[in-house]
């Protein structure tokens, strides 16, 4: 059973499709070598990403990993603005200086990623603490990879939030590889729960390319943390389809699992009709509207000029003024 209505889960179906679209989009400006530096699309994780936006709101915190592009979009960073960022040009949302792996907007409560993986996890008690001194009802999510949970910060994160009861969501996006290397040669159980629930707070795992079933585990998370009993980890169970080099080992049968049968779309689209909640022609023209979409924000951006060199130096240094006081 599900509370969420047809109209909401057509919304999340778009805001996939949107997702899948703005990463392939981006995919092919890097083949293209338009993308300066790295990326690292979150392309087969689109259900996680868009449960996880469905349950944020401005007046949060987000802190998104290197995977994220999909959740700061549908965060409502505007999309030409986002990809213009992405190719490190002046009008993306931080100037051309952040890129792929930096993105951050305030005014969408996305308090930035950042390269160093796992940093966050002590970034996010910030904005949790405060609210909870202030007496605030906000969350403070932070997004990490099954990788992550191998960094020192995991641990310290986990204790400090529990101890002190802090309103961190936790969404571990559990992919099974951390560059190449399997979830089961790199942690003690293939569950990241299993390792979280040591520090005595609520965790729950979910399917995370059933954008139902996801979508209804974010709202619950979300919801108990957002009444101030404390931090969640929720945990999705996917697989992207991006991998970090191309030597990287992936069984023909472990592709097509992932890429045919769990695919989230296909899955999403599948379940749409089931329920009759719209019609085939009706998901097309969804489609078909989000493809011009994307298209419309990749032409600004490929038209957006870089920033102007002289501005190299703009954001790098306080006010000198301050740095007097
Ligand atoms: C502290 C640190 N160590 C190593 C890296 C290099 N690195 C980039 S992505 C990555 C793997 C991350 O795996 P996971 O958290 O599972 O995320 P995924 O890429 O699978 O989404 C590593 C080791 C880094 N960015 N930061
Ligand atoms: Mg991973």
């Amino acid at each position: 059973m599900t509370g969420l209505t047809d109209a909401v889960l057509l919304k999340l179906y778009r805001d996939m499709l949107l997702v899948r679209e703005f990463e392939q989009q981006l995919e092919n400006d890097q083949k293209r070598g338009r993308v300066p530096g790295l990326l690292h699309t979150g392309v087969g994780q689109e259900a996680t990403l868009a449960a996880i936006a469905h349950v944020l709101d401005p007046a949060d915190a987000f802190f998104p990993d290197h995977r994220c592009h999909g959740l700061c979009l549908l965060a409502g960073s505007p999309g030409d603005r986002l990809m213009a960022e992405i190719l490190g040009k002046a009008a993306g949302v931080c100037g051309g200086r952040g890129g792929s792996m930096h993105l951050a907007d305030r005014s969408v409560g996305n308090f930035g990623g950042n390269v160093v993986e796992g940093s966050m996890l002590a970034t996010a008690l910030g904005p949790a603490l405060a609210w909870q001194m202030r007496g605030e009802r906000h969350i403070s999510a932070v997004i990490l990879g099954d990788g992550t949970v191998g960094r020192g910060e995991f641990n310290e994160s986990l204790n400090l939030a529990s101890v002190w009861k802090l309103p961190v969501l936790y969404c571990c996006i559990n992919n099974q590889y951390a560059i190449s290397t399997h979830v089961t040669a790199a942690h003690p159980s293939a569950n990241m729960s299993d390792l979280a629930a040591g520090y005595q707070l609520p965790t729950a795992m979910v399917d995370g390319n059933d954008i139902v079933a996801a979508a209804e585990a974010a709202r619950l998370a979300a919801a108990y943390v957002r009444a101030g009993r404390g931090p969640y980890f929720l945990e999705f169970h996917t697989w992207r389809w991006q991998g970090i080099f191309s030597g990287e080992m992936r069984s023909p049968d472990e592709v097509r699992l992932w890429k045919e049968d769990r695919e989230p779309l296909r899955r999403a689209r599948a379940d749409l009709l089931l329920r009759g909640a719209a019609s085939a022609a009706e998901l097309d023209a969804i489609a078909t509207e989000v493809r011009e979409t994307v298209a419309g924000w990749a032409r600004f951006a490929h038209e957006s000029p870089l920033p102007d060199p002289a501005t190299a130096l703009d954001f790098v240094y306080a006010d000198p003024e301050v740095l007097t006081l």
